[in-house]
Parts: C-alpha cells; sequence; structure tokens
C-alpha cells in the first residue's frame, strides 16, 4: 500500500477516500511578470506533493505532513486572514478560501449541498521547500484537487489556482503572482506551460530536449528564502508603484518603445526593475518562438541574458546562484539563468546531455572553491500536472531511482510516515486538542 495512504490509516483508523499529487515547477523564463500581468513560461517537474484524504464529520480540518512536525487542526470557520502561521497556512488557506466557492457556479452542477465539512488530511512530498521549485504552489494544488473531489465543488483548474493564490496572498501573507499554481495545475511532459497572467490564456509548448539531445539541470544552491518576507514583496511593491507613476494598470503595457519616458519619469532604480519586466515579456515571447522553431542556441541566450536583467536591473539574484550561472556556461551550457523568485534556490541550465556530469563535477568544485556549500546537481524532467492517483504510488513521489533506490526511499518514507504519526499522536492532534492558531 502506498505509504501516505498507510501514513492515513495509522493516523486516522480507516483508509483514505483517495489520493491526489501536484508537482514542483520550475521555471524557464518569465520571471517576476505574473503579477505584472505578464508572460511566463514554466514547467511541471517530476517531484511531487502527495495526499491523502478522506471527508470526517464535524467541520474540523486536520493536516498532518510527513516533512514537519507540527501537524494542525482548524476549524473551517475559524481560518481567516492573520490567524495562522508556518506551513498549515497554506493547506488550511486553501480549505479557507475553497469554503467560499459559490453553491451554484454559473452554468454548471450545484456543488453538493452542505458537502463543505470536516476533511482529514496526510501529506508527503519530494519538493524542497525554498529551493526555487514552488513547493507552496504543490502542496496547495494537490489539496485543492482533494477537496474539490470531496467537496463536490466542480470548480475548475484557474478556480482551483485562483483559490490556492488566495491561501498564500491572504492566509500565509506571500504576495506570490498565479504562475505557479498554474504550472503545477497544467504541466505536461516534456513541454512548458505559456501563460499570459494578464488573459489567463495558457498554451502547451513542447520543449523536445529529448530528440536534440539536451538536458535541463538544475543547480540547487542550499540557499533558503521565503517569499512571505523580505525582497520579493518590495520588488512587487515598486512595479505597482511605477506602474501608477507611468498611468497604466500594469507593466505588462509598457513596451520597450516606452523604456526612454520611463527612464525620464523613474527614479534610476525603480527605471532599473521596469526594464527587466519589460524585457521579460519580449523574452518569453521570444523563446515560446525559439523553441518552435526548434532553435535551442536562441533559447539558450535568452536564458543567459534574461539572468543578467535579473542580476543586474530587478537585483534578486545571489553570488551563490551567479557562480551557478557562471559555471554551467563555462561548462557549455546553451545558457542558464535563476529561476523562480530569487534571493536563493537554484539555477537551470540548457546543456548537452554529454557534458552534464562535466558540469555536476565543475559545480562542486567551484562551489568548494567559493567556500560555498556543495550544490545539489540534477537534471529536471518536465512532467505532468496535477492529478488523482491511483492508491499504488508507492515510491513515485520521489521521482526516478533504480530499484534498489525505490526500495530505500520507500524504507525512509515508510519510516518518515511512521515519526509523524508518532508525533501527530503525540501533539494529540487526533485528540483535537491542537487546534491550529485561530481563536
Ligand atoms: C515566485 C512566485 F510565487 C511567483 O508568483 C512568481 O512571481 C515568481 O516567484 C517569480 O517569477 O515563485
Amino acid at each position: 500500500m502506498c505509504a501516505v495512504t498507510s501514513g492515513f490509516a495509522e493516523l486516522y483508523d480507516s483508509e483514505p477516500h483517495a489520493v491526489w499529487s501536484a508537482p514542483g515547477r520550475v521555471n524557464l523564463i518569465g520571471e517576476h511578470t505574473d503579477y505584472n500581468a505578464g508572460l511566463v513560461l514554466p514547467f511541471a517537474i517530476e517531484q511531487r506533493t502527495i495526499v491523502a484524504a478522506s471527508l470526517r464529520d464535524g467541520d474540523d480540518i486536520t493536516v498532518v505532513s510527513t516533512l514537519y512536525a507540527d501537524p494542525a487542526r482548524a476549524r473551517l470557520t475559524d481560518i481567516g486572514p492573520g490567524r495562522l502561521s508556518g506551513w498549515s497556512a497554506y493547506p488550511l488557506g486553501v480549505a479557507w478560501a475553497l469554503s467560499q466557492f459559490p453553491d451554484r457556479p454559473a452554468g454548471r452542477p450545484a456543488a453538493g449541498p452542505g458537502t463543505r465539512g470536516g476533511v482529514d488530511l496526510f501529506i508527503d512530498s519530494a519538493v524542497p521547500a525554498g529551493a526555487g521549485l514552488s513547493s507552496s504552489a504543490a502542496l496547495e494544488i494537490a489539496v485543492a484537487c482533494a477537496l474539490n473531489e470531496l467537496w463536490g465543488l466542480t470548480a475548475t483548474g484557474a478556480e482551483l489556482a485562483h483559490a490556492s493564490q488566495r491561501a498564500e496572498n491572504e492566509i500565509a501573507g506571500a504576495p506570490t503572482g498565479i504562475m505557479d499554481q498554474f504550472a503545477s495545475l497544467l504541466g505536461e511532459a516534456d513541454a512548458a506551460v505559456f501563460l499570459d497572467c494578464r488573459t489567463e490564456d495558457t498554451r502547451i509548448v513542447p520543449l523536445r530536449l529529448r530528440e536534440a539531445g539536451l538536458e535541463l539541470v538544475l543547480i540547487d544552491t542550499g540557499e533558503r528564502h521565503s517569499h512571505a518576507a523580505g525582497g520579493y514583496a518590495a520588488r512587487r511593491a515598486s512595479c505597482e508603484r511605477a506602474a501608477r507613476e507611468l498611468g497604466v494598470p500594469a507593466l505588462r503595457d509598457i513596451t520597450p518603445a516606452d523604456l526612454g519616458r520611463a527612464a525620464r519619469v523613474l527614479d534610476e532604480e525603480t527605471f532599473r526593475r521596469v526594464r527587466h519586466v519589460v524585457t521579460e515579456n519580449d523574452r518569453v515571447e521570444a523563446t515560446v518562438r525559439a523553441l518552435g522553431t526548434g532553435d535551442p542556441v536562441a533559447v539558450g541566450r535568452l536564458l543567459t541574458a534574461s539572468h543578467v536583467s535579473m542580476r543586474d536591473d530587478f537585483e534578486i539574484s545571489t553570488p551563490a546562484l551567479d557562480l551557478a550561472v557562471d559555471v554551467a556556461l563555462r561548462a557549455g551550457a546553451l545558457g542558464a539563468r535563476m529561476t523562480g523568485g530569487g534571493f536563493g534556490g537554484a539555477a537551470i541550465a540548457l546543456i548537452e546531455r554529454e557534458r552534464v556530469a562535466g558540469l555536476t563535477e565543475d559545480a562542486l568544485d567551484a562551489f568548494s572553491r567559493a567556500r560555498l556549500p556543495a550544490p545539489l546537481v540534477r537534471t529536471v524532467t518536465p512532467s505532468p500536472g496535477a492529478r488523482r492517483e491511483s492508491l499504488q504510488i508507492e515510491y513515485q513521489v520521489h521521482g526516478r531511482l533504480g530499484a534498489a533506490d525505490q526500495h530505500a526511499a520507500v524504507g525512509g518514507v515508510v519510516d518518515r510516515v511512521r515519526h509523524v504519526v508518532h508525533v501527530s499522536r503525540q501533539q494529540g492532534c487526533l485528540a483535537g486538542v491542537a487546534h491550529s492558531g485561530a481563536a
């Protein structure tokens, strides 16, 4: 039986109704453009978050994760802005947002009456937190898919994405955009998701990496960050202020031809923030075109130009991310850039398959010489988005592994599950004394 189902059964003394999963994502290009109503091109990765869930009596939502020692339980009506903190704000926030979904969505069958009651959830994940791979969206979307079905909501993918974003913005307090949720929902094997964040039109863009003998390599610096604080919010505020000063609804409405006027109106730093967003939107469109014509050299150049723009204009890179990009380029990558919100996390490189081993060696060597912690270097595989799983998924959460590794990983998961069940029982989660945050 699957580790999350056995963990669920051990913790809640019954089988889960079903299991859902959602992947993390890597953004190929289009950074800090989503909340500016701009363009993005992320892809879902093979690392997934898995949720086993069932309805329960009453209106308590219980969330337990193999990754966190603090399980939580909250009454649905007690969840609200400013009342929760920590990891459980994300899944509980999704429950809060979806509990407000209309009973009778226009033109669709009514949601099941009175079904928005208690739910027990048991969560496991292979998506590392703070690495720029959107572990938060993977968690939100897996929970959103579970609740959509358990509560009979008939919400569309876009509605689930928005409910998840509300959880992140209003309950977890991270002022993030909509890219990650769409990527986690809509990803496909060997493809990226082109999203226009204003119209929310999406298009699947084939990457055809294998045919071209190419790999996407992730260099995780190990530097961790959170978007609930600091630089991310400051960048968003600066973009919104610039749009107001330039008299447009969003920076998406500024074109390269407007940059001369922007330079006259804005202070120097704000102008550079704007220039990043405007040129990044252009680079996303150019990348989609280059992928369409099978021109990986052009794609690589665009990725590197994006990094330079984030390093110099948007100022969200770090010395470790810059080093990762430099090493990748010196190892022969066609292009490389930091990916995600910045201030830590990972870089990606587009590189020929036979150069991957050399890049790995060079990165370890360069980080060691710079006295930085060893980076984690691995290929990433563009993968399918969120789905309901069969219950036979014992080791899929850990991605592609050899048979021996699978055995070890399953053993590891089972050990983690046992530990979590033990901790949850000790903390009285099941006795209902761990009501989370709310007054
Ligand atoms: C984070 C956010 F969650 C996204 O919405 C996006 O803004 C990204 O940073 C930067 O492109 O992943």
